[in-house]
């Protein structure tokens, strides 16, 4: 059972758990959150923050069956907050979220059957199989689908199952094969260095499904690597260096017939703590910089030591996908590649799509409600 007592100026309350735990709760926020502001199917919050003083009054705090009440000073209003909620929200710890799955770094001596894998069968089939591979996808940032039908539509109707698409200025869809007239040097038969996908777009798309139809061409291998571990290096070994990635924006850009999509981004994204998010390396569509002349040199050493992990074996996992296989990779986080190759050996036909972040890390939260309960 939980104490309760107001703390100081009747602006808080102080709640002690029976295993030594204790928080602080402060007035204004238990009333912004007080269970009857919130609509009860749709669980939006109804409650206007506007209509109450945010140095808002306790009058009285009493306990009724391990359930907190306040009865609040001004309003005659009461609020219960249950122990758990109470417990699930204390201020300032993060919130239990299923989709929060600690990042595995990796590098270059980690191996195609070192990937967390599965079929494509038991993921359109088997929820508990879907939410295992989903959440070790987003731990390692790149894995493996096996067994996929050849069919052009199989990547899609995996990826559907796991979010809607994300469509970009290449469609839904985008089918990467030499092609004549080309708009983008993944559709012609040249070696690409390791890159994330675009950039160049306000929010790159998040994971990427690449589904190997044909690769009987010679050459055409595949690279990957791991952008979060050559961020974790650079950091340790060149700080300045990861700061100015971290700081200075740089131009991006995609231009075609119909389209010129431009953005400024940091090639490193942290988040509000300091970690890296996201990295953006793409040299095809790095614009030209536009950073002050006396930035430059600076810059450019910086820009050229992180391409330049991006080449070095310690980083990079070089295999070769088969017809029937499909990556799964987090494009903000997993940079990929390819080897050039000869289209008059054989034919090649990759289709890829994307879902964003959001909606594959949504799945994981429902595919969890669903198997907790
Ligand atoms: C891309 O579409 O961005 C690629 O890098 C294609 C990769 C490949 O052809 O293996």
């Amino acid at each position: 059972m939980i104490t309760a007592h107001l703390h100081g100026d009747a602006r808080a309350i102080d709640v002690a758990w029976p295993d030594g735990r204790s928080a602080t709760f402060p007035a204004i926020f238990l009333r912004d959150n007080c269970p009857s502001g919130f609509h009860p199917q749709t669980l939006e919050r109804e409650f206007d923050l506007t209509s109450v003083d945010v140095d808002i009054e306790i009058g009285d705090v009493s306990l009724d069956n391990g359930d907190l009440t306040v009865t609040w000073k001004a309003g005659d209003h009461t609020s219960r907050f249950s122990a758990d909620w109470l417990s699930a929200h204390t201020p300032g710890t993060a919130f239990d979220d299923p989709a929060d799955v600690m990042p595995e770094i990796w590098r270059g001596t980690t191996s195609k059957t070192d990937l967390p894998s599965a079929t494509a069968a038991d993921l359109l089939s088997n929820d508990s199989r879907l939410l295992a591979f989903l959440r070790e996808t987003k731990r390692t940032g790149l894995s493996i689908v096996t067994d996929m039908a050849n069919d052009a539509e199989a990547g899609m109707t995996v990826a559907r199952r796991i979010g809607f698409l994300r469509e970009t200025n290449f469609g839904q869809t985008f089918e990467v094969m030499s092609k004549p007239d080309p708009t983008n040097l993944a559709y012609t038969s040249h070696a690409l260095p390791l890159h994330t996908d675009l950039p160049n777009q306000e929010l790159a798309p998040g994971f990427q499904f690449l589904h190997c139809l044909a690769n009987e061409a010679d050459g055409g291998g595949s690279t990957f690597c791991d952008g979060f571990a050559i961020a974790q290096d650079l950091k340790a070994q060149d700080p300045d260096a990861f700061n100015l990635l971290a700081t200075v924006p740089i131009p991006f850009r995609f231009q075609d017939n119909g389209y010129d999509i431009r953005n400024h981004h940091t090639v490193i994204q942290l988040d509000h703590s300091g970690a890296v998010t996201e990295l953006r390396i793409n040299a095809h569509i790095a614009s030209v910089f536009d950073m002050p002349a006396d930035q430059m040199q600076t810059y450019y050493r910086a820009y050229q030591t992180i391409l330049g992990m991006t080449r070095a074996p310690a980083y990079v996992m070089t295999t070769r996908l088969e017809g029937g296989e499909m990556v799964i990779f987090d494009n903000r986080r997993a940079l990929h590649g390819r080897a050039a190759f000869d289209p008059s050996t054989g034919f090649r036909h990759l289709r890829g799509c994307y879902v964003d972040r959001g909606e594959f890390e949504s799945r994981i939260r429902v595919l969890s409600r669903v198997n907790a309960s």
